[in-house]
């Protein structure tokens, strides 16, 4: 990919005042929920009126280190840019090149996020990008907290990149992260460049949504867990002779604490003995779609 650095443009914080009315009203209206098929937006953040992230409600993390050269249009951690090649789309944007030559730790968290409590599950999709190659493309770590926004809170990984695309924007694949352990809980995300001497990273096109699997079978297979709560054992069932072929059991944090992989029955009795008491989570695959229940363990 052609180098972004000698068309670059970013904005400006002077113009903030103008729009600031205009944006924040935009930002209120994108967290209003909007329905689309059988899943419905909770968040979304495009960066295409977010002009200053912090104002927007992001919260930033620097390292304190300096910037080399032309980077130091990123004296936050993270700043907003249109890149003159992808103009008009604007991307938040980040530095790992570094005088210091020591591994970046810039952190971009979201906004508080709700998933409701009445929602089967939950989806992030999102598009990360590098802007030069091995072995400058950037990597980066997206952590999860269910608390607030201080970074001790992010205690639970959901997914490390070691070398994001090095494309244009609009040909990169989402990215997609299931958020379903998490329904009922509000969240934060948080991207972090911690890349060691790479060049720039982007982060666009957030999208948080709720609702049911698009997958028909869905709506049609049903599985019964007795009982629930439990303390030790627990049977799972298909309704309609669906044939289990997987099973993962998260705690509320996401973390994953139990697998199992039935041959194919419709049938399967689980010992949580060993769990903790707590909520829990088990994503169902069969051979007629997925879905995921809650477990209550005594
Ligand atoms: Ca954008």
């Amino acid at each position: 990919m052609r180098s972004f650095f000698y068309l670059k443009k970013i904005l400006l914080r002077e113009f903030l005042n103008a729009i600031l009315l205009k944006k924040i009203t935009f930002i209120l209206g994108s967290l209003l929920v909007a329905s689309s098929g059988n899943t419905q937006t909770i968040f979304t953040e495009d960066f295409q009126t977010n002009t200053d992230l912090v104002v927007s409600g992001w919260t930033l993390y620097n390292d304190g280190f300096t910037p080399n050269g032309y980077q130091e249009i990123f004296p936050d951690a993270w700043a907003v840019v249109e890149w003159a090649e992808e103009s008009p789309n604007i991307a938040a944007a980040s530095t790992s090149s570094l005088i210091e030559g020591l591994a970046a730790d810039r952190w971009l968290v979201s906004p508080a996020i709700s998933i409701p409590s009445n929602a089967s599950l939950a989806t992030l999709k999102f598009k990360a990008r590098c802007m030069d190659v091995a072995p400058r493309q950037d990597g980066f770590t997206l952590k999860i907290s269910t608390t607030n926004t201080n970074k001790s809170s992010f205690t639970t990984t959901l997914l490390t990149v070691d070398n994001a695309p090095n494309m244009m924007l609009s040909d990169i694949p989402l990215t997609e992260i299931d958020l379903s352990p998490f329904v009922g809980q509000t969240i934060y995300l948080a991207w972090i460049n911690n890349f060691l001497q790479g060049n720039i990273l982007n982060i666009d096109d957030i999208v948080v949504t709720k609702g049911a699997l698009a997958t028909t079978s869905f709506e049609t297979t049903s599985f019964a867990l007795a009982p629930n709560p439990t303390k030790n054992r627990i049977s799972i069932s298909s309704s309609n002779k669906a044939m289990l072929t997987n099973l993962v059991f998260t705690d509320a944090n996401g973390r994953i604490v139990k697998t199992l992989t039935p041959q194919n029955s419709t049938q399967i009795v689980v010992d949580i003995t060993d769990l903790e008491s707590g909520v829990y989570f088990v994503k169902l695959d069969s051979n007629e779609g997925e879905t995921i229940k809650k477990i209550i363990k005594n």
